[in-house]
Formats: C-alpha cells, structure tokens, sequence
C-alpha cells in the first residue's frame, strides 16, 4: 500500500501533500511504531552520533542524547498561543494573530526540511480504546522526537486507525530548523487544533503530544466540551487492607511530582502501597454518574534526572538502569550515565562532552531529562490503561515556598479551591529558561500551559460545581518550607505519604480537623509522625497560619486575579473578598 493509501483521509492527504512542498524532505516515512522501527532508529542515531550508547551490562538499550546548549528547557517568551480571537489567549500567553503567526512559520518551515527524512508519526494520547482519549499527527524531521513519542505516546498503526475512524485529530508540524535561538517559535492555534513548532529539538518544545497536544490545545478542547486537561500526576494510594483511593496533584514543574507519583512507603508505614497512574498530565471528565474520572493521556515519564537517587526516588532510580533515553547527563569514565546526587560513581566528561571539572560547573544540566515507558516502573498501576479512568477523591495543588504556605490544608468548598488553585505560587526552576528561584503565581501550575484565558479557565473549573455534587476535595500542600537558617521544616520524599494519609482520612470523613480563615488544617496528632524526628516547634511552624502574612498573601491574589480584568468569574472574586474580610478581621 503507498501513503496514499494508508493515510485515505483527504483532509490528512491534503496537509501531508502541502508540508512536503512546503519543508521539501527527501525522504517521507510514516511510523509504524513497532520495536523494529525504533531500533533501526537508534541504530541510524548512532552513526550520525546523535545517539551514544551507554555501558550495556549496567544500563542495558540506554543512550545519551546531548542538546544543542541553547536548547535544554521549554521557551516560554517564544511559546504562543494564536487564538483567533486575542482575549482568548488572555494575560497569561503570548498571541499572535493566526494569520500572521503561519505566515511567519511557514517562512521558516520552508525548505526546512531538504536532504532530511520527514517522518510522521500517528499517536494517541491516552488509553488506545478509551473514548476520553484524543489523536493527533506529528510530523517532524528529528528522529530522536520519533524516539521519544514511542516511548511518551502510543504511536503507530493502531493510533492512525482511530484517526481515520474519527476523522479529528490534531495536526502538530515540527522542525529543528537550524536551532538557532532567534528562530525559535512554538505556535499553538487552538481554533485549527494545530500546533507548528521550529527551531528546538528539546521535550517540551518538540515531542508535541505533551505540552503542545495534552494541554495547551487540549484545554481549551477540554473547556468548549466539558472537560479538565490538567498538569497533574495521577496515583493510587492503597491502604494496609487493600482499599485504594486515586488523587491528582497539580505541582510547578520541576516541584517533584515524579517522585510523588512513584512513592515507596517508609518503613514505618507497613501495608501502604503507591501506584503511579501518571507524574505529569491529568484529563479529569465526569462520567455518567457524575463521578471525577482521570486518565493519564501520556505512556511513559520524561523525567528531571539531577537528584534522582536511591533514596528520593528508588522507583525511578532502578527504572532508568534499563530502556532508557537520557538527555543532557554526565558520563563516568566506564561510559556509565551521572548526575549531581546520583551518589554513585564519579563523573569523567559533563552534558556537553567536554572533560568534567568541578569548578566548571555541574556535570548533567540542571534540567537533563530521562524519557523511559511507563511500563518500567515497579509502581506502574494495574489500572494505567484502563479506559474508564480512576475515581478521584481530591485534587492537591501545591508549590515550592520557603515559607507562609502550612504543609497541608484543605479548602473548604469547590469555590474555595478553585480560589487556592488560582493562587499558587512557585519559585520557578530549570525547567523553563529564565531567572531560577524567583516567586510567581502559577494558577493550577498552569501559567505555561493554559491554552486559553485564565478567565475562562477559572470559570470553567466553577462550572463543575453546576455539574455534579460529587465533586472531589480541593487540597494544597507544601513540602518546601524552611525555617529562618534555611533548612527544610519536612523532609519530604516518600514522608509525603503521612499527609496524603491525612487527605485520604478527611475524604473518608474518619477525623476532624481546625478551621482556619485559609482552610482545614489537621490537628497535630492527625497526622502519623511515628518514626520521624522532627522537633515540636518545627511541627508547630509547619501547621500554623500567620494571619498577617495571609492577608498581604491574599491581597497580593487578588490583586493578581484582577490582571485577568472583567471576564474574571465572580464567584472567584466573591472567594477574595469574603477572605479578605476573615483575615482583616482576625488579624487585627
Ligand atoms: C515538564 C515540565 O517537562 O513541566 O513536565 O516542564
Ligand atoms: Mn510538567
């Protein structure tokens, strides 16, 4: 059969057609997605050097891919979202007028792709027989994003039946271009469900089933049809008899939602179990019954490897010995891949191939990446691919803040944690290129991510409360809290267990806990502290609400939600005022 053929949707013909006389490849090749096809590409990745493969007895069908060094984080300043409509892009994103954005793409797209081999790639984000789950169409002239799609995306035949099926699909179109920073663009037009992507080979800029698809366009899918696409990992926490209750948390990038996703039980904590559904994107529908159901749209993990260790994250740690694609790491002397607080192994050359020396600098950049199936994961849910989803009981947001934000509450209505949901704030990280270390609002940690107005997406997250009266508990947690030297109030890693034990506790109504004007806080002893040793006064600081600081913390929300000017919802704005009135009042 010749591509034609295979492809027998003439709107999906038509676009193949015209980008192959727009980026003039010299070769075209549709994935198939098979074990053969990704190995005849690592195998062709070698050669051109692309590929390195890594010591096979320890780190057995491992490589390393090293980046272009101005290309190693998403690009925010040049990610744009061109709705047809400016408003709709909103305060929170970058627009461009459509028109003007393909016309500045496709000068770039043009001839881009000569003497390269253009590759599309079908995928499925999501379960392949789930009806939540959405196609989409990559094409693109890196065969390490081919690489990367296989292992993050469900790509291949099976997915290209469901899009000839259901004729809707999103089209993404994807050069490295000459990466050169000055032609670097991420255009999304929501309207189109298409995405054009030039000049980066980096994740979250080119495997564009993940941010581009599965949220930035997918949001704004999600909120004309009822739906939520979320930056949330997905787990199950299962209790000593075996019940298992399923929870989505929505963290800043790089705030450790992988390690939270793939969490071991502490010693002290005999019975529990965690299974990881997702560590990074969350679609939440109600299904018929009005119950929140999430699938994770992705298949495997890419994942921040710097202080990925034994200790904070063994799951990841033994998962990434094996199928691995490491992007940007050191190497040690025996061809072995390092990272800083690997705590093995000494380092021989840094990300960049050059000889390591201490005083340069880190070995692996600070944002090196692993991308593995998530089928490697010892913690891997049974429920994973189901269909149907998970049942969620509560939704966490949560940030990186050295201080004000307690280790745990909980809002105390839907509103309410919408309210505290629009109010995250997060010290920003490697991530994203920019200032590290500085403190934003990231409402829902999805300031890079919303494809839409943050209006309207507040609006729509109020709009479930019409929907169903089934609704899940609204938390936020802190892990990041430090005292006044510096040093962190909670330990952290697989400790976080003991606080979502306390948010599972309050789902099920087993225990009260204090009101606050900002929420539910526990009682001290609610929260399981048998085995650790941290002293009162920490505990103290870590459950406890400065009102004063609230109130300055308040304003400063509101003053922040009212950027969004006269589409802000008032339901949101009635959640300010009636805070910001609490908090006057018990703070004088
Ligand atoms: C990611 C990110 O890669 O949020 O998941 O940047
Ligand atoms: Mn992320």
């Amino acid at each position: 059969m010749n591509l034609h053929q295979k492809l027998s949707l003439p709107d999906l013909q038509n676009w193949i057609e015209n980008v192959t006389k727009l980026t003039q490849p010299n070769k075209i090749y549709l994935c198939d997605g098979s074990e053969a096809e990704y190995q005849n590409l690592i195998n062709e990745m070698q050669e051109t050097e692309d590929l390195i493969k890594l010591n096979s007895d320890k780190y057995p069908n491992c490589y390393l891919h090293r980046s272009d060094p101005s290309d190693v984080a998403r690009v925010e300043h040049l990610t744009y979202i061109c709705s047809n409509n400016k408003d709709d892009a909103g305060p929170n994103n970058n627009w461009m007028d459509p028109k003007e954005a393909h016309s500045k793409m496709d000068l770039l797209f043009k001839n881009s792709m000569k003497n390269r081999t253009m590759y599309i790639i079908p995928y499925c984000m999501g379960p392949i027989d789930s009806p939540y789950s959405r196609c989409g169409i990559e094409i693109t002239d890196s065969p390490y994003v081919v690489i990367n799609m296989k292992l993050m995306t469900r790509i291949g035949q099976s997915a290209l039946n469901r899009i000839l099926k259901e004729k809707e699909y999103v089209k993404g179109l994807h050069s490295i271009g000459k990466l050169d920073p000055n032609e670097r663009f991420i255009m999304h037009f929501p309207d189109e469900l298409s995405i054009k992507s030039f000049g980066s080979g980096y994740g979250g800029n080119a495997l564009l089933g993940k941010k581009c698809h599965a949220l930035r366009i997918a949001s704004w899918q999600a909120k004309n049809e009822g739906w939520l696409a979320e930056h949330m990992l997905i787990v199950g926490i299962e209790d000593p008899k075996g019940n298992i209750k399923y929870i989505a948390c929505a963290f800043p990038s790089a705030c450790g939602k992988t390690n939270l996703a793939m969490l071991i039980p502490p010693k002290s904590q005999p019975g529990w179990k965690i299974w990881t559904l997702g560590d990074d994107i969350a679609w939440l529908h109600l299904d018929d019954s009005g119950e929140m159901r999430a699938i994770n749209p992705e298949a495997g993990y890419f994942g921040v490897v710097p202080g990925t260790n034994e200790r904070t994250n063994k799951n990841a740690f033994d998962m990434i010995h094996k199928d691995t694609i490491y992007t940007n790491v050191g190497l040690t002397e025996d061809n072995e891949p390092w990272w800083e607080n690997k705590n093995t192994g000494i380092p021989t050359k840094d990300w960049q191939g050059n000889i390591y020396k201490a005083e340069n600098g880190v070995a692996a950049h600070p944002n090196s990446r692993f991308t593995v199936s998530a089928k490697n994961n010892p913690s891997y849910s049974s429920l994973a691919e189901a269909p149907e989803g998970v049942p969620i009981s509560a939704i966490v947001f949560g940030g990186r803040r050295k201080k004000l934000a307690p280790l745990v509450y909980e809002a105390k209505n839907w509103k309410h944690g919408v309210f505290i949901g629009a109010g995250i704030a997060s010290e920003t990280t490697a991530a994203a290129t920019g200032k590290k270390g500085i403190l934003r609002r990231d409402p829902m940690a999805m300031l890079p991510f919303c494809g839409y107005n943050f209006a309207d997406y507040w609006s729509h997250w109020l709009s479930f409360e019409r929907k169903t009266e089934k609704l899940p508990k609204i938390f936020h947690v802190n892990w990041f809290r430090q005292n006044d030297k510096g040093m962190f109030l909670w330990p952290g890693f697989n400790e976080n267990l003991r606080v979502l034990r306390w948010i599972i506790d309050r789902c099920e109504e087993k225990i009260d806990a204090q009101e606050t004007p900002i929420g539910f806080l526990p009682h001290r002893d609610d929260i399981d502290m048998n085995g650790l040793d941290i002293p009162n006064k920490n505990i103290d600081e870590l459950l406890s609400v400065d009102e004063k600081e609230w109130l300055n913390e308040i304003q400063s929300i509101g003053e922040y939600i009212q950027n969004f000017g006269q589409r802000v919802p008032k339901g949101l704005l009635d959640q300010f005022k009636k805070l910001e009135i609490e908090l006057s009042k018990s703070s004088t």
